[in-house]
């Protein structure tokens, strides 16, 4: 993957909020001096282009860090439930397929494997056979990566590599059923990635399939549209696979092979790669595999690059979830942990795979605080305060680490 040069681009100063467009015109230096006046660390410097593909996404709040990994900036989830198209976050393993591919989307096929009836269905006759609706926390499995004092390689993630988001398709249950069911005794649901791989190269090094353990199948769809529009190329349209409550990987792209299967791809990606792996060791098909969420929350208000705030009432605000299980309660705390306050869960409850925002009014004296939140699903599973040491910089649900330190004068 190769990262664009530093451009400062027009789309920047036009495009962006306010701040944007102020950190945009400025040199490092004065940058520098601005937010030392202010007592806030410096703003990061101007972003790099978006890669083409993904050019309609707003810019002034992206996190450029290669053509083929963008990041929301914290605190521009915005404060309502659903994350905007043009907000989410971006992450291909494998330059995306042309855009050619969207030119006729209900002629798209996917190839259903493992069934009693295995064939190829279209896009439209995936429509006529069954509509379901989920709102899904979509997370990289390395969200959070950029918090580990061991700087895995990978991207260096904050929180914005998630967003929750709303998929509509035909669940898989029914195709599945449609085609006379699963064999018996298959364990896996493999889907794989509709790229085109280069020649001449053995393509279990590259192609982007994943297994996930069939039960994960439940609430599966076979998706065409986002946040109620025809999927866009960036985010695999013009079919995915959507397997709520598991890690972004597991959400196929472009998905042109849906098939269930008696073992789990023999593709790098999950023989190797996405495994919770012992710090210093190399991956092997025997360390777990990144599959589930965990249950997790983070503060997207106040911020340190909101300047010094204020002294009084101010609302600590976040989201929170619980991968495969509802999230319950979310604490927060605004002296680094040593007291604890039960948060309001706020907005429309979306179901157990979309996340919840929460709110607590607060009122914070001059001076330096540590804010923190953590979270407690419905069956009791909390958030923990440290992460879990690991070669690539995995699930990180640290609420040690989403912690905000705030300057109140
Ligand atoms: N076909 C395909 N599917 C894919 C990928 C990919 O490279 N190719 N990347 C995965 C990874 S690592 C993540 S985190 C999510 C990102 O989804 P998004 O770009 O829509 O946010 O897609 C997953 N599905
Ligand atoms: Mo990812």
């Amino acid at each position: 993957m190769t990262d664009s040069p530093f451009v400062p681009s027009r789309r920047t100063l036009l495009g962006g909020s306010l701040a944007a467009v102020a950190a945009a015109g400025l040199d490092s230096l004065s940058r520098t001096a601005l937010a030392q006046a202010a007592g806030t660390a410096p703003a990061a410097p101007a972003a790099k282009p978006l890669p083409a593909f993904a050019a309609w996404k707003d810019h002034s709040v992206m996190i450029v860090h290669g053509a083929n990994a963008l990041e929301t900036r914290r605190g521009a989830l915005g404060s309502s439930i659903i994350t905007p198209a043009d907000r989410l976050y971006v992450r291909n393993n494998l330059p995306a397929p042309d855009a050619a591919i969207l030119a006729d989307r209900d002629a798209w096929m996917v190839q259903v494997e493992g069934v009693k009836h295995p064939r190829a269905l279209s896009v439209k006759e995936l429509k006529g056979m069954g509509l379901d609706t989920v709102a899904m926390v979509l997370q990289c499995s390395g969200n959070g990566r950029g918090m580990f004092p061991s700087k895995p390689s990978g991207s260096p993630w904050q929180v914005g590599a998630a967003g929750c988001v709303l998929w509509s398709g035909v669940p898989v249950r029914a195709v599945a059923e449609a085609l006379g069911g699963p064999l018996a005794g298959l364990k896996y649901m493999t889907g794989t990635g509709g790229e085109k791989l280069p020649e001449g190269i053995d393509p279990r090094t590259l192609v982007v399939e994943r297994s996930v353990p069939l039960e994960a199948m439940g609430d599966a769809l076979l998706a065409w549209e986002m946040n109620g529009a025809p999927i866009s190329l960036a985010h695999g349209g013009p079919l995915r696979l959507i397997v709520p409550g598991y890690t972004g990987v597991n959400n196929i792209k472009y998905i042109k092979r849906l098939a269930f299967t008696a073992e789990q791809s023999e593709a790098a990606i999950q023989q190797h790669g996405y495994r919770m792996t012992a710090p210093g060791q190399k991956s092997a098909a025997t360390d777990p595999s990144v599959w589930e969420m965990g249950v997790k929350s983070w503060i997207n208000s106040p911020l340190p690059d909101h300047g010094t705030l204020a002294a009084g009432p101010c609302v600590v605000q976040g989201v929170a979830f619980g991968g495969l299980h509802a999230v319950k309660r979310v604490e927060v705390s605004v002296d680094d942990g040593k007291t604890w306050q039960e948060a309001r869960l706020v907005g429309p409850d979306l179901g157990r795979y979309a996340w919840r925002q929460f709110a607590l009014p607060v009122k914070l004296p001059a001076g330096s605080h540590t804010l923190l939140s953590r979270a407690e699903d419905s069956k009791g599973n909390r958030q923990p305060e440290m992460r879990v040491e690991n070669a690539h910089g995995y699930g990180n649900t640290s609420w040690r680490d989403h912690g905000v330190k705030v300057m109140v004068a």
